[in-house]
């Protein structure tokens, strides 16, 4: 097994207190998406849409990472061979578990983007409406978070690690949101060893070779010491 590909979502950082998006009280349910998760939202209300990502920040500041996180960071240590790790998370608990080969497909939290000149920065902890970009000075700091409509980062290097998988696994992802949700298609593609591994079967179940049904912090943890016997 050399190369391996896990994609993570909402799921994986439940258990360190951080809501999902469709659970019937998750986030999707407390606030509209096209309000707070679109370019078009943020033009119509940036105050709401800043608001709800500083709300975001500070809880996932506040949260620790969990057993899962910590069993992927140590597949990627211990395992012989390529791990990347494509997480639709927007905390930051699978770096500060330890991953190191790790996209963030949907943006980060603790970072800003210049909507005038894509120049990145650390946010801090409180973004305002008009904030200045440190590069150009434009008043266009915004939450660099991939919002529906807008494309996914590194999407290239990702198809590229589809391409060339040997064991693609999804952790705690309701497989609701593409692209991320078309991975397993192209994981098989590649004629790899395909795993769900979530509380529930998700949108796109049926197109995993395996199922692993439970709570993350139990299951990854198992799955992980499983592979690094084989
Ligand atoms: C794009 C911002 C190209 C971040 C988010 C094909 C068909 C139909 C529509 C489309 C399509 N292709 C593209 C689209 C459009 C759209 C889309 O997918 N729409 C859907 C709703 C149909 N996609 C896009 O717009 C994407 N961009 O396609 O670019 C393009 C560009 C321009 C024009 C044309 C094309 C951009 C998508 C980015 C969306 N950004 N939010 C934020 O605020 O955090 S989406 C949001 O959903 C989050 O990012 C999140 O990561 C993502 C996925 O959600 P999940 O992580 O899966 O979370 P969810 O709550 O759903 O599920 C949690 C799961 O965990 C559950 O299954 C649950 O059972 C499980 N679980 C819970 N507890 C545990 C657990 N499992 C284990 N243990 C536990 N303890
Ligand atoms: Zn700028």
């Amino acid at each position: 097994m050399s190369n391996i590909v896990i994609l993570t979502g909402a799921g994986i950082s439940a258990e360190s207190g951080l809501e999902t998006f469709r659970a019937e009280t998750g986030l999707w349910a407390q606030h509209r998406v096209e309000d707070v998760a679109t370019p078009e939202g943020f033009a119509r209300d940036p105050r709401l849409v800043v608001d709800f990502y500083n709300m975001r920040r500070e809880q996932a500041e506040a949260a620790q990472p969990n057993a899962a996180h910590e069993a992927l960071a140590r597949l990627e240590a211990e395992h012989d061979g390529n791990l990347l790790v494509v997480t639709q998370n927007v905390d930051s608990l699978h770096e500060r578990a330890g991953s190191r080969n790790l996209i963030h497909m949907h943006g980060a939290l603790n970072s800003a983007l210049c909507a005038a000149c894509d120049h990145r920065w650390p946010a801090s902890m409180v973004m305002n409406v008009g904030d200045k970009c440190p590069s150009c000075a434009a008043p266009a700091a915004r939450p660099d978070i991939v919002w529906f409509g807008e494309m996914p980062y590194q999407m290239d290097q990702i198809f590229d690690a589809l391409a060339q998988v040997d064991l693609f696994a999804a952790i705690g992802t309701s497989g609701n949101v593409y692209p991320a949700a078309g991975f397993v298609a192209e994981a098989r593609r590649a004629g790899a060893e395909t795993v769900e591994i979530n509380l529930e079967r998700s949108a796109v179940g049926s197109q995993f070779s395996n199922v692993i049904l439970g709570p993350a912090t139990r299951t990854v943890p198992d799955w992980v010491a499983g592979i690094l016997k084989r």
